[in-house]
């Protein structure tokens, strides 16, 4: 009998995986897509000024998309209950201007998810990345006031609830919004134009109007590292506390969990998870991929790690162990879903970051789509 993996977890939660929107694309889209990539780095090229004195910049080889048919596709559908878009329901792929959303996308992944009785999930509404520059300018380039721009963050989430919120199970309402530099909400100087322009109560405002627009979701408030840094762990810890205190409608504290082999101590992420569900939270796995590469390989460039049999069953044992620390929390009430951030290792987002150049293998699947150990030893 074949094996499927969110029915070994479904006593416990649903099993999810980032879907990236090239398995949602005709080849004509994909090849577009390249194209208007190409004619973007040559621009950008055109225009780098590099500051004086700075170390000669040397541009990367625009990415090449793999050529013939994708196993994800397949695995999308038959190994995950629950699916999310890895790109194509960021906004500035949705809100492209005044009166202008792009919905083509988003109503794919739904269709998806719905022929494949799935859960979908929808990441994000407010990030400092990824927003359209128009959001935050007038006509004349200016920047907005705060009333515009609360209309207009508004206006994009009640209009993606109206179209969508039946279909949605959770929503990243607020994505990556603690700093990593003092732990505190992220502020202009630290690329949030939000909190620039709306100032720190940009948050609580999403989320009330967030539960008006969908009356029905779990709302996630989002971040990485928390798992990893107890300074920001806490931090998180007490903007939540703080937002429950002001009648703020938050409900689940999102893990991003782009962790490795070795790192974070499965005690530590015990600790993340019932430090939150200490505040009546769900907490749910977002993100999830396990790197090869521990974060002090960061400095090595091109480490070139072979994949060998020892380090697979290193990593189908670190899998495993996670997964048994995921069905304790589930049990105690608190973990809700766990949610993989991509299916085979050849489209993780984790090759050429953080070292371009280099590959990684930290998911499931290998990148022909063969099941790795660490499949093996989820379902067995
Ligand atoms: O995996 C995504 C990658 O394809 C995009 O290029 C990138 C752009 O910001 O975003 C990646 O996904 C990120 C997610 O949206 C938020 N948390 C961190 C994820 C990995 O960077």
């Amino acid at each position: 009998m074949e094996k499927i993996l969110f029915e070994s977890y479904k006593d416990y939660f649903k099993v999810g995986a980032a879907v990236s929107g090239f398995l949602l694309m005709s080849k004509e889209e994909i090849d577009e897509h390249f194209k208007q990539m190409a004619i973007r780095m040559e621009e950008f090229k055109k225009n780098f000024k590099a500051p004086p004195g700075a170390p000669q910049f040397k541009f990367p080889e625009p990415p090449k998309f793999p050529e013939g048919p994708l196993p994800d596709y397949d695995l999308a559908k038959k190994q995950f209950n629950l699916i999310v878009a890895e790109n194509d329901t960021k906004m500035d792929a949705v809100y492209l201007g005044e009166d202008n959303f792009n919905f083509k996308m988003a109503d794919r992944y739904v269709k998806f998810a719905k022929e494949n009785n799935q859960s979908l999930r929808w990441h994000t509404l407010v990030w400092h990345n990824q927003s359209p520059r128009w959001i935050f300018k007038d006509k004349d380039g200016n920047k907005v006031s705060k009333e515009v721009l609360e209309e207009r963050l508004k206006k994009y989430i009640f209009t993606i609830g109206k179209r969508y919120s039946d279909d949605i199970c959770s929503v990243d309402v607020v994505n990556e919004c603690i700093s990593d530099k003092n732990f505190v909400l992220r502020d202009g100087a630290d690329r949030s134009m939000w909190y620039d322009i709306i100032g720190p109560e940009y948050v609580d405002k999403a989320f009330f109007w967030a539960k008006e627009a969908f009356p029905k979701s779990n709302l996630v408030i989002n971040d990485y590292n928390l798992e990893m840094i107890e300074g920001k762990r806490q931090g998180m810890y007490n903007l939540v506390k703080g937002m429950l205190e002001r009648g703020v409608p938050v409900d689940t504290v999102g893990l991003q969990m782009h962790i490795n082999y070795e790192n974070p101590s499965i005690e530590e992420i015990e600790k993340t998870i019932e430090l939150y569900g200490s505040l009546g939270l769900n907490v749910i796995v977002t993100e999830m991929e396990v790197s090869a590469y521990l974060d002090k390989d960061f400095q090595k460039p091109d480490p070139r790690r072979e994949y060998t049999k020892e380090f697979l069953d290193l990593q189908a044992e670190r899998y495993y162990k996670l997964f048994e620390c995921f069905k304790k929390e589930a049990k105690a009430g608190i973990l809700k879903d766990v949610v993989l951030w991509g299916i085979t290792d050849r489209l993780s987002w984790k090759n050429n970051f953080p070292s371009p150049g280099r590959t990684d293998a930290p998911l499931l699947f290998d990148n022909d789509g063969k099941p790795k150990p660490a499949f093996d030893r989820l379902v067995r």
